[in-house]
């Protein structure tokens, strides 16, 4: 108990100094990735929200990437997608060929023992994604076969032990190599769901069995330094059985980040809630617009599916992908496109060359500017031609339906700027631009340069006047009941209001985890005059005033939930702003957000907050 109370001492100096410390001060010792085995014991005090995923150094290579290759290679790839029944009728799937074609388990294991993946060519699939301009790589370690693609101590069902490949091969350890030659951030898929493994679906012996998920991602982290965890099959389901919950997810997400405090993580290693992990995961669908509360990756494949299936010929064209990336990017999310390699470990051509025509368009003529390092413009709504990135005061617009000859393409601002220049990528044509209606006409006077997407670049200056704070937070009043009654039993300054406390956490030493509540007050800045969205990611309820108005009421207790509200804002001026949280029991989170046309979505920074009545 001493112990733990001295830790979370250092934990609260470190946040109140806005350190991007993610661990306890015992872990940040000389070797923090090796040393920290034992992580801090969560308990009052802690928050596990250590920095602010929109803006940390921590995830900034995933932010500005943008593009990664996901690599579904396993037991099931050996089978190719076709399972013979005995009675001589084919089955077909992928990946979950083994449930969904009902191979006896015996029968499974009897064609993994003849996996033998002998051309699997890290270079070669490093050289793929680099081809198409892929800055990370995310490879199944284990999906929900169970059998791990590494050497594992835990159990036998790996390709080391269970398969007819090379005893002195080990593809992690390779592709670890060859990404890290080549400067490509390496990412593990691993599968909690299990449908190889007795102790999951058994109540009494599921603890055994996450005790050995635990000691397989120490053995990843520990021998492949992954830069990122990609979780899957956190879901609740009956066949067979998951008992995976969310309390499960803050202890494994919390000894990760001790063991590794860089690593960034996706939001399936909870239950996919909002502020679960780093952020989302939509799967085969691109979201229409950047994502209320949280960072976003769309997993899509290339074909119609994920592992290596022989008779899978649905290959997306380069333009489709293409416009697949430039979708993602334009509302500030990534893009993880899948290939899976044959039982041989070969990356079949189409998904080869599809990758090269991606990379070809973004080689050209600096067009992958509108990807690398770009994200939602802000300052326009999204046209029905095509889509806008914006990199600094760089708009791309990518167009897709190109105007015929004289015919404008319309732009409608969100805020006021200038255009200062209008150029096509990769021609030498003139491009006019008139005010026109809500926002600019741009008239293009030449031919569109490919038919995937031609990118008309726009320099532009915002309108706005702008201020930088020079604010320290607000100031919190917490109290040891959820009803913000009677004294503060704390009074202090939070920098910002980002906090996951979960279940065990709470917001001081002296708070319980459960029953209680927070009031934050002071005066926010706004840094530019124009529409601001205020975002509340919370759990279990939370209010929030701006100049004396109450614009977010939730205060109907819930699990994690996204709240907004539009306010206009000017620079120059300070707002009082009081916001609230209450907890009653399980799960608590509070983060105040925000975004406007030139502030991408973070959390409210420190900076534009002032603990003092204006
Ligand atoms: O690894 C790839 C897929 O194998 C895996 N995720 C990607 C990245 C995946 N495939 N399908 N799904 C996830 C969808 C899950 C479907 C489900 Fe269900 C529906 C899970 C719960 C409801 C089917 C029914 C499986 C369990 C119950």
């Amino acid at each position: 108990m001493v112990s733990t109370r001295g830790r979370a001492i250092a934990l609260t100096v470190a946040l109140a100094t806005g350190s991007l410390a993610l661990v306890p001060a015992t872990a940040s010792s000389a070797e923090p990735r090796r040393g920290a085995a034992a992580a801090a014991e969560p308990g009052p005090g802690t928050n596990y929200a250590t920095d602010d995923p929109f803006t940390s150094e921590r995830t900034s290579w995933f932010r500005n990437d943008r593009f990664g290759m996901f690599v579904h290679f396993g037991a099931y790839s050996n089978l190719e997608g076709e399972y013979k029944r005995p009675d001589g009728t084919v089955c077909r799937n992928a990946e979950w060929i083994m449930r969904e074609c009902k191979i006896p388990k015996d029968e499974y294991e009897k064609q993994a023992a003849t996996f033998n993946p002998k051309d699997f060519d890290a270079k070669a699939l490093v050289a793929a994604a680099k081809s198409a301009g892929q800055k990370y790589i995310v490879i199944t370690a284990k999906h929900h076969d169970g059998y791990a693609m590494w050497p594992t101590k835990q159990n036998k069902w790996n390709l080391r032990d269970h398969s007819s490949f090379d005893k002195n091969r080990d593809i992690l350890a390779e592709l670890k190599k060859a990404a890290d030659a080549a400067g490509i951030k390496l990412g593990l898929y691993y599968s909690i769901w299990d449908w190889h493994d007795p102790d999951f679906p058994n109540a009494d012996t599921f603890p055994q069995y996450k005790k050995r998920m635990h000691a397989q991602l120490k053995e990843l982290i520990d021998n492949y330094d992954p830069d990122l965890l990609w979780f899957d099959g956190e879901w609740d389901t009956d066949n067979p059985t998951n008992r995976w919950s969310s309390r499960d997810g803050e202890e494994l997400e919390s000894s990760l980040r001790g063991l590794s405090p860089d690593l960034v993580i996706n939001n399936r290693v909870g239950k996919r809630q909002v502020a679960d992990g780093d952020y989302g995961t939509p799967e085969q669908e691109i979201p229409e617009a950047p994502v209320d509360g949280q960072l976003w990756e769309s997993c899509m494949t290339i074909n119609g599916s994920w592992g290596y299936a022989r008779w899978d010929d649905k290959w997306k064209s380069g333009t489709e992908l293409t416009r697949n990336l430039l979708n993602t990017s334009s509302r500030s999310g990534n893009y993880l496109l899948n290939v899976g390699p044959d039982k041989l470990g070969r990356v079949p051509a189409p998904a080869t060359d599809a990758l090269k025509a991606m990379g070809d368009w973004q080689n050209h003529a600096g067009q992958g500017a509108a990807v690398s390092n770009a994200g939602f413009p802000g300052v326009v709504s999204e046209p029905d031609w095509g889509v806008v990135s914006r990199s600094g005061n760089d708009l791309y617009a990518s167009v897709y339906q190109w105007p015929g000859a004289g015919k404008p393409l319309h732009l409608t601002a969100r805020t006021p700027f200038k255009v200062d220049s209008a150029s096509v990528l990769g021609s030498d044509q003139k491009v006019t631009v008139t005010k026109s209606g809500d926002g600019y006409d741009i008239t293009p006077s030449g031919d569109a340069t490919n038919p995937a997407a031609t990118v008309i670049k726009l320099s532009i200056t915002p309108a706005s006047p702008t201020t930088e704070g020079s604010g320290t937070g607000l100031k919190a009043e917490i109290f040891d009941n959820d009803q913000l009654s009677g004294s503060p039993k704390v009074t202090r300054t939070d920098p910002t209001v980002n906090y996951a406390w979960r279940f065990r956490g709470s917001p001081a030493e002296n708070i319980p985890d459960d029953h209680f509540s927070t009031r934050w007050t002071g005066t926010i800045e706004p840094r530019y005059s124009e529409k601001y969205q205020f975002t509340t990611v919370s759990d279990d309820t939370a209010r929030v005033w701006i100049d004396g108005k109450l614009v977010i009421d939730n205060t109907t207790p819930h699990n994690q939930a996204v709240d907004k509200a539009a306010v206009d804002l000017q620079a120059g001026k300070k707002y009082s702003i009081k916001v609230e949280h209450t907890q009653q029991t399980g799960e608590a989170y509070m983060k105040l957000l925000w975004s406007s046309p030139n502030t991408p979505q973070q959390i409210v920074p420190k900076s534009q907050l002032s603990p003092n009545k204006g």
